[in-house]
């Protein structure tokens, strides 16, 4: 592994985070011909796909649309395996790209950013890192993931425990092997739903704690379709277009249809043939008003709740396992490779949360108010304090010493997702106001990496040193996510998207539900605009 060091002092660009978003930042930041290094706190690249190799780790856009487009010669020679590649492949296809385009040469592994601090005098970000580095740039890029900040349960008594435990996002780099063991899981988002079927095969026993149901559908992975991949490559360039234009940068043919216009024998055949597609976007997509109106969105969810139904043979684990109380949709849902089916082995117990909640992690296991369950191994698929979180463990001080901490208190508020008033020249690559987590994050990064190298080029060109938004372009932008928010069914939901899974985190709904395509427009009008909106000096 090529790990660079020698961090020069001055800089046009430091980068923070080596996943999709900041490999790709540094090529387009090359090519500018600026200087400029991409500091990463793991011991490789690949972001999500370097940190979660949980077993069952894969992706649930389809690989041959979760992939770069901005290298036409790579998306025609990549050879993706599987309709949806594990975690290994999709971490060899990104460091593939980094030695492809000679990338590692200027990036900094095992080095975590501390501080990022604006010089009003120099309008220059210093920037400290865990290994004393210190350098000042011009521009300062957080590429840091919306899924990157681990969070554990907020239950006393993890340091009492004698056995193994993992999160799923820090896995260790060798094969844990469970075989004879007692193991638990605590969390049912799509981390644990996809490792649960695993585990299961490979230990003595798994007992399942679940707070809340989840929907989750079947992938229906396997070998990639060879026809599919010959049709896609011949239609790239058509096929990513649709995709930057479509509500969530996946391509798909858009709902015109209300579900409370059809009858129960056509929705029920439409979901049908959608559910067999093994994606996220079929059933959802199905019709117009499935994330906005509460009785359209129960017809999708009882579907789901009828699957489970058939797969799941004893009743009472069934009916635990139909989630209920939320709208289908507003929590992400998962897609699973024998999920439920798991749930009719004789060696897999569930435990329901809600009726027995957890109490502590004890020296030998976890409390419910039930009872104790003794484990040789718990793994946690608890999420992560998204979108914010990991921004927010970087002590970034702006204009006047005032925080992003302190500026994002009640939340947080940006103009296009993309930068923040008091901040100049700090960039966030899928920052909260963008679509972002509600999209195909590669065609999301790409369009911000994108955009950001065309704004830093016109900079150069004019000879400008600094970048803002205004307080107006601020307010009206997030005002305007959050009524788009609250026009759906998410703000009902508690969830990761509301910060609703970390104890004293305000509740906003952080990404934006505009659609990718718009919000691309309205990037590119801004842009055409003379940067409308933004300060340049
Ligand atoms: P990341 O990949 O999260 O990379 C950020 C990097 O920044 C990390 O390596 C982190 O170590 C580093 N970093 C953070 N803070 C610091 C610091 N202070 N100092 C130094 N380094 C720092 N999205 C989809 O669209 N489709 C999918 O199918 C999909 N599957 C997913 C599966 C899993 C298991 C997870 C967790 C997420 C998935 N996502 C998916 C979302 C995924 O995070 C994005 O698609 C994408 O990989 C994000 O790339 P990124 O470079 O923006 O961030
Ligand atoms: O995390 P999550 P994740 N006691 O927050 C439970 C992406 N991703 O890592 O819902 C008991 O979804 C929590 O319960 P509840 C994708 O965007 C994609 O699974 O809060 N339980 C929930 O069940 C995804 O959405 C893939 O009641 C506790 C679970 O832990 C995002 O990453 C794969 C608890 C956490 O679920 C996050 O997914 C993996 C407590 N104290 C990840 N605290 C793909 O398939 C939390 N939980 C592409």
């Amino acid at each position: 592994m090529n790990d660079t060091r020698n961090i020069p002092a001055q800089l046009d660009a430091v980068v923070v985070g080596a996943g999709f978003s900041g490999l790709y930042m540094l090529y387009k930041l090359r090519r500018l011909g600026m200087s400029a290094k991409v500091v990463e706190a793991g011991a490789d690249v690949g972001g999500t796909w370097y940190w979660n190799k949980y077993p069952g780790a894969r992706c649930d856009v389809e690989s041959m649309h979760y992939s770069y487009s901005f290298d036409r010669e790579l998306e025609q020679e990549w050879e993706w395996t599987e309709k949806y590649p594990s975690q290994p492949e999709i971490h060899a296809y990104i460091s593939h790209v980094a030695d492809r385009h000679d990338l590692r040469r200027d990036i900094v592994l095992n080095t975590k950013v501390t501080e990022a601090r604006f010089d009003e005098e120099s309008s220059r970000w210093t920037v400290r890192t865990d290994e004393g580095d210190e350098v000042s740039a011009r521009y300062c890029i957080m590429a840091v993931g919306c899924l990157s900040k681990p969070k554990l349960p907020e239950i006393p008594g993890i340091e009492n425990y004698t056995g193994n435990w993992y999160h799923t996002s820090h896995w260790p780099e060798e094969r844990v092997d469970f075989s004879g063991q007692r193991v638990a899981v605590i969390g049912t988002g799509s981390s644990g739903i996809q490792a649960i079927p695993i585990l299961a095969e490979r230990a003595d026993h798994l007992t399942v704690f679940q707070r809340t149901a989840n929907f989750s559908l079947p992938t229906f992975n396997g070998p990639i379709d060879q026809d599919l991949v010959a049709g896609i490559k011949a239609e790239y360039p058509r096929i990513r277009e649709e995709a930057r234009m479509s509500g969530f940068g996946i391509a798909v043919e858009e709902p015109t249809q209300s579900a409370l216009e059809v009858d129960d024998e056509e929705r029920r055949s439409k979901y049908t043939e959608r559910w067999n597609r093994g994606n996220l976007t079929g059933v959802l997509q199905a019709y117009t008003d499935l994330l906005v109106d509460e009785r359209a969105n129960e017809t999708a969810a009882e579907f789901v709740r009828g699957k489970v139904r058939e797969v799941v043979r004893d009743p009472e684990k069934a009916e635990i396992l139909c989630p209920r109380g939320y709208a289908f949709g507003t929590k992400r849902p998962c897609l699973d490779t024998g999920y439920y089916e798991t749930f009719n082995r004789e060696d897999v117990d569930l435990v329901d949360l809600r009726a027995t909640p957890l109490v502590e992690i004890t020296e030998n296991g976890v409390r419910t108010t039930e009872r104790e369950h003794e484990f040789d191994s718990i793994v946690f698929a608890t999420g992560f304090d998204a979108m914010t979180g990991a921004l927010l463990s970087i002590d970034i001080v702006g204009r006047d010493g005032v925080s992003l901490q302190e500026k994002w208190a009640e939340g947080p508020t940006t103009y296009l997702g993309l930068t923040t008033t008091g901040f100049p020249n700090l960039f966030t690559i899928t920052g909260p106001g963008s679509p972002s987590v509600l999209s195909n994050m590669i065609v999301s990064i790409e369009q911000h990496v994108d955009w950001i190298s065309d704004l830093l080029s016109h900079m150069s060109q004019q000879e400008l040193a600094v970048v803002e938004p205004t307080e107006s372009a601020e307010k009206q932008w997030s005002d305007h996510v959050q009524e788009c928010g609250e026009a759906t069914l998410f703000t009902k939901t508690d969830s990761w998207y509301m910060g609703a899974n970390v104890p004293g985190k305000p509740r906003v709904f952080m990404p934006y539900i505009g659609g990718v395509g718009p919000y691309r427009q309205k990037c590119d009008e801004v842009a055409a605009n003379g940067y409308e909106g933004f300060a340049l000096q």
